[in-house]
Order: structure tokens, then C-alpha cells, then sequence
């Protein structure tokens, strides 16, 4: 056995999507904030992002994290996001997946029945509340990056599809909310394909035709996630497929994603602050969530959101890259 590389890594899953926790053999990536580690890795570095992402260690849909020392002193862990479609500025699922590790593994101090863990992310610090009883993670919450609406009732013309109306918001990444009912789309895991097609169509006409840049972060300018909503979805209990690119759905019901939906549907005077709600993945796992406050984002009204979801430990690895190995940084079909 011969290999250039040692990767460290322990899987995860939160409710149903997978986290690859990268705990060791990168070594510190340079930069003084995590945003700029981001942007330096995805200059500099991006082939251990496919090598550890794409098949064939990874899948179309996989996603993960590399832990780091933290930058900022009110930090535990530094994270850094891996997904087959980049580097995300802040991931809801990988964050419950990070802090279940951190928990588990004892790569923390833990205490019961709560552990606090600061997690220094692209995107802000996130805390993340990890229950635990007997040593086991239950269940962690987490107080997201503020959350605000960037336009309700926008309209995008898409091949295919013709004008289609959507909210854009923002929760650590942005998202298009768009109704099924309105494509004329029946919303059912036997119709993933075209539901899949019409969200690719949706972000790609959206970024076209209104590019989106955060106020404060202007590194974080793309919309990559379509909300296609279901019929029968509520304020209070949100059901949903979304559509990521470059072609996949979440497995879990993507925080960064519920984070956006409280803004929306508090912009839109459906939820109250301290309302419980639930968001509900394509497979229909679960978030809860709440509004734990109001604050502004660049003058605009934004939220202090938090979510809680579950994940599970579901293996350890070594990842190695033989020196013949003939797809050194993988690859995509
Ligand atoms: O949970 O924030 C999330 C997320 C983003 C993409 C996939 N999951």
C-alpha cells in the first residue's frame, strides 16, 4: 500500500445527508479569517476538495467539512465546508454533523446535558447546543449567521418554464423560494427529475438576470439553492425538495435553507419571533425551528435564526491517494 496523502475523516450523517468531518492530514490552511481561508482553498487547494468529494471516495451528493484551528478567539474550531458543488460559506447539516464529532470524539470538553461549541465559519460564528446524555449527541441546535429577505415577489423568465416568481433569501447561503403549484409540477420523489431540472433553470436564470452579493460579505454572490415548496406546505411546517447545484437535492432539511425560510416567512408576517416551526426535507426528515430575535443586516431587517436536527456517527477513515492512482483530485459523471 503506497500513498501520497493520509486524509482523517469521521462520517456522519444529519437527518439523512452525509458529513465527511475531516479531522486531520490538511494541516492549517492560511488566512487570517475563515473567509479568506475559503477563498484561498478554493484558489489553491481545490483538488483535496474533489479528491475527498467526488467519486470515486465520494458521490453526486456528497458534502463535508475540514476542521481548523479556529481564527477568532471566541472560537473552539475553525470549519471549512466541502461539497461536490464548492465550498459553501456556512452549511446548517455540516455544522450539526461538526459539533456531533466534536462531541462524540471528545475533540471538545464535554459537559451534560448541554456542550456549547463556537464554530468560527466562513460565513460568522455559529454556536452550536449539543444535548447530551451518556456521552451521546442527541440532538444539537444551533444559533445560525443572521438571516434576511433580499426580495419577495421577484420574477425571473426561464427557459422552459416562462416568468416565475420567487422570494430570495438569505441564511448563510442564498435561496430562491418558489411553489410547485405555480410550475405546474406535481411535487413527489417520482417526478425528481423534472423538479431537479426546473431548480437548475430557476438559480441559473436568477443568477443571469439578478446577481445577488451579501452587503457584508461580497464573496458570498451566488444563489445555488432552489425552495420548491410543496402544495400542502405551511408557515409553520415548511415541506420541501431542494434543488442545489450543479444537480442535487438535500437530503436533510438544510439549515442554512430554514434559516432563509424563517426570514421569508417573517418578512411576510407568517411567524413570530420565538414561533416553533418545522422544516421537512425531500425525504422527510425534520428540522424544528425559531426566530430567537431581530436584528438588521446592513441597515436591512434580518433575524437571529436556530435550528435543531439530529446526526449520527457512521464511520471512521483514512483517505489515501496512491502516487499511480490515475484520478488524483477524482472525478464527476
Ligand atoms: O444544511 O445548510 C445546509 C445545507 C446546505 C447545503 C446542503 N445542506
Amino acid at each position: 500500500m503506497r500513498s501520497r496523502i493520509v486524509y482523517h475523516a469521521v462520517d456522519s450523517h444529519t437527518e439523512g445527508m452525509p458529513t465527511r468531518v475531516v479531522t486531520g492530514g490538511i494541516g492549517v490552511l492560511p488566512g487570517a479569517t475563515m473567509a479568506e481561508r475559503r477563498v484561498r482553498f478554493v484558489a489553491e487547494r481545490d483538488d483535496v476538495r474533489t479528491l475527498l468529494m467526488c467519486e470515486p471516495r465520494g458521490h453526486a451528493s456528497m458534502s463535508g467539512a475540514i476542521l481548523q484551528p479556529p481564527t477568532r478567539p471566541d472560537a473552539d474550531w475553525g470549519v471549512l465546508y466541502i461539497e461536490v458543488s464548492g465550498c459553501l460559506p456556512m452549511c446548517g447539516h455540516g455544522t450539526i454533523g461538526v459539533a456531533t464529532v466534536l462531541v462524540e470524539t471528545g475533540m471538545v470538553e464535554v459537559t451534560e446535558p448541554e456542550t456549547t461549541v463556537r464554530l468560527d465559519t466562513p460565513a460568522g460564528l455559529v454556536t452550536a447546543r449539543v444535548a447530551v446524555a451518556n456521552g451521546e449527541a442527541t440532538s444539537v441546535t444551533l444559533e445560525n449567521v443572521p438571516a434576511y429577505v433580499h426580495a419577495l415577489d421577484e420574477q425571473v423568465e426561464v427557459p422552459g418554464l416562462g416568468r416565475v416568481r420567487y422570494d430570495l433569501a438569505y441564511g448563510g447561503n442564498f435561496y430562491a423560494f418558489v411553489k410547485t403549484a405555480e410550475l405546474g409540477l406535481p411535487f413527489a420523489r417520482g417526478a425528481k427529475g423534472p423538479l431537479l431540472d426546473a431548480g437548475l433553470a430557476i438559480m441559473a436564470a436568477i443568477n443571469e438576470q439578478h446577481p445577488v452579493a451579501h452587503p457584508e460579505h461580497p464573496e458570498i454572490d451566488v444563489c445555488h439553492h432552489v425552495y420548491l415548496e410543496a402544495p400542502d406546505s405551511t408557515p409553520q411546517h415548511g415541506r420541501h425538495a431542494m434543488a442545489i447545484h450543479p444537480g442535487w437535492f438535500d437530503r436533510s432539511p438544510c439549515g442554512t435553507g430554514t434559516s432563509a425560510r424563517l426570514a421569508q416567512q417573517h418578512a411576510r408576517g407568517a411567524i413570530e419571533v420565538g414561533e416553533e416551526i418545522v422544516n421537512e426535507s425531500f425525504i422527510g426528515s425534520r428540522f424544528g425551528a425559531r426566530i430567537l430575535g431581530e436584528t438588521t443586516v446592513a441597515g436591512r431587517p434580518a433575524i437571529l435564526p436556530s435550528f435543531t436536527g439530529r446526526a449520527w456517527i457512521t464511520g471512521t477513515a483514512q483517505y489515501l491517494l496512491d502516487p499511480s492512482d490515475p484520478f488524483p483530485a477524482g472525478f464527476e459523471l
